[in-house]
């Protein structure tokens, strides 16, 4: 792929759903996007990624796609995404799309036509097809219950690792290779600008399916036997040879620091980058629904590794929040601007792309939520159908709705968001955080992260820089340095409610400082979510 011009972007998602709603039947679309163009532009961001908006039954809120080359009339027309594309390249930015191909919607017209490009499987031998425990493997699926569906029908099972509306592709199988690439390349030839490849890591998997340690198959499916493979197959079929520059990155559930060096060296043409989950697991317990209090001490340390891992060979995405996450101010913050600002800034100081999920440049919270009739989540609904109420303080703090509520556009009704029904509540909130105030107050999140990216545009010390942890054990303190061709930055952040003594050199205090988010006070204590970027 052409150079690495991605090193010095700023990408943004949107969440096309809870974006900006034109026609006011309450779901966003893409004439919503367009009219908010001007925005993103002011922010400074490089290229947009879409959460899909091909046709679907939303069953996964698109991630179940049932036609991959068309727009779904909730969101407008393949006229409308072409304007969209044009505006979008008119203001010197790019645009990615989401490519979802691990599995189809059980409504894509291959499903049914196209049995053998789907994981089929007999009951477990000796078991009566269609009854509990009867299923091929004990692989349980994301979003609850088996990974297997009963197909009357066929008297067969298929896998599905997220819903039952999503059945996995089969990969083995050259002819849905093939169908896919050819997908991808008419995207490219239409004018988009690569691709965001969800649970990419999961395509390859054991053709013997077999059973995992209390049902856990990821063994078998997370980086199998062929994913390199595959990826370099998708390269040479779909990029190569092009010469626009493209950007693709991975979502890889499970991918360690080892495995991404391999997807991520420009020599192997796999991907440009991938979206690893270990700092955003970091305060998991055995599974999503058990919280732990974040050990700022461990982020750090995964942080730091990833840094290092990826400093010679390969490149890093940075991110807090996608659709999938709570929100990161309520999350590893304490929900005020200042701690908005504070994570921001340690973020995009590291070394790798920066994502911005729609609503984080706001300094967007997680919502409230009261009663399960809140929620519209199937991961969150299923979840709760199995564990019952007792389930709800985790829903509400771990939901992925928490990312999905109306982007805060001002504070008229439903944060100006609709004219109608909203499909799921704007957070009331919004009267204090939305854009309109944001954008005319010059000390906001939004003009702290316009700073943010205007930074990494023009100090090479912010892309290319080497990065060097500091303070590891200190419980408050966020700290490291950059460095590159004589410029060296700090970076210090107090991501606690108390202030906090940074035992770092005193001599920093008499250097430029670049970036601060509060007056500058020449001390060595940093007040609460206090954040200070140095530069000498
Ligand atoms: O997510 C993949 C994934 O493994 C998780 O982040 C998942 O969403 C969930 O939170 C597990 O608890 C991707 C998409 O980003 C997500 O929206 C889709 O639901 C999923 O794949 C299936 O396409």
């Amino acid at each position: 792929m052409t150079g690495s011009w991605w090193k010095s972007a700023v990408v943004y998602q949107i969440y096309p759903r809870s974006f900006s709603d034109s026609d006011g039947d309450g779901v966003g679309d893409l004439r919503g996007i367009e009219e908010r163009l001007d925005y993103l532009s002011a922010l400074g961001v490089d290229v947009l990624w879409l959460s899909p908006v091909y046709p679907s039954p939303q069953d996964d809120a698109g991630y179940d796609i049932s036609d991959y080359q068309d727009i779904d009339p909730v969101f407008g027309t393949l006229d409308d995404f072409d304007r969209l594309l044009a505006g979008v390249h008119a203001r010197g930015m790019k645009l990615i799309m989401d490519l979802v191909v691990n599995h189809t919607s059980d409504e894509h017209p291959w499903f049914r036509a196209k049995r053998d490009w789907y994981w089929w499987r007999p009951a477990r031998p000796g078991m009566t097809p269609g009854t509990p425990g009867a299923e091929p493997t004990n692989w349980r699926s994301f979003f609850s219950g088996p990974a297997w569906e009963y197909d009357e029908e066929s008297g067969e099972y298929y896998l599905h690792l997220f819903s039952r509306k999503q059945p996995d592709l089969n990969w083995e199988n050259p002819e849905v290779r093939q169908a896919i690439y050819a997908m991808m390349r008419w995207w490219l030839d239409r004018g988009v600008d690569g691709f965001r490849m969800d649970v990419i890591n999961m395509i390859s998997k054991d053709p013997a399916l077999p059973d995992g340690p209390g049902g856990d198959g990821s063994a078998f499916y997370l980086c199998g036997p062929r994913i390199h493979e595959f990826l370099q197959e998708m390269h040479r079929e779909v990029f190569a040879g092009r010469e626009r520059e493209l950007l693709t990155v991975g979502e890889m559930p499970g991918v360690t620091v080892d495995q991404a060096v391999l997807f991520t060296d420009p020599a192997r043409g796999e991907v440009d980058m991938v979206f690893q989950f270990e700092h955003v697991n970091i305060d998991h317990g055995p599974s999503k629904w058990d919280i732990k209090p974040l050990d700022l001490v461990a982020l750090k340390a995964t942080m730091n590794r990833w840094q290092a891992g990826l400093a010679s060979v390969g490149w890093n995405s940075l991110y807090w929040n996608n659709h999938d996450q709570p929100r990161v101010v309520s999350r590893y913050g304490d929900g005020s601007p200042l701690a908005a600002k504070a994570l921001g800034t340690v973020l995009h100081l590291h070394r790798g792309t920066p994502y911005i999920y729609q609503g984080e440049e706001l300094g967007m919270t997680n919502a409230p939520f009261e009663t399960i009739a809140d929620f519209r989540d199937i991961e969150s609904i299923n979840h709760y159908a199995e564990a019952g109420p007792s389930a709800l303080p985790a829903l509400r703090a771990r939901g992925r709705d928490n990312a999905r509520t109306p982007m805060q556009w001002d504070a008229s009704p439903h944060a100006g968001f609709t004219t109608g029904t909203p499909w799921i509540a704007a957070n009331p909130n919004h009267k204090e955080i939305n854009a309109a105030d944001a954008v005319s107050d010059p000390d906001s999140v939004f003009h702290h992260y316009r700073r943010l990216i205007d930074l990494r545009h023009t100090e090479p010390c912010v892309v290319h820089g080497d990065f060097t942890l500091l303070l590891p054990d200190d419980p408050s303190v966020y700290a490291f340095t950059r460095s590159y061709e004589g410029t060296e930055l700090l970076v210090l952040a107090n991501l606690s409610a108390e202030p906090a003594q940074a035992a770092i050199d005193p001599a920093w205090l008499d250097a430029e400082l670049v970036l601060a988010t509060l007056p500058d006070e020449r001390s060595t204590t940093l007040r609460p979510w206090e954040a200070r970027v140095y530069r000498r």
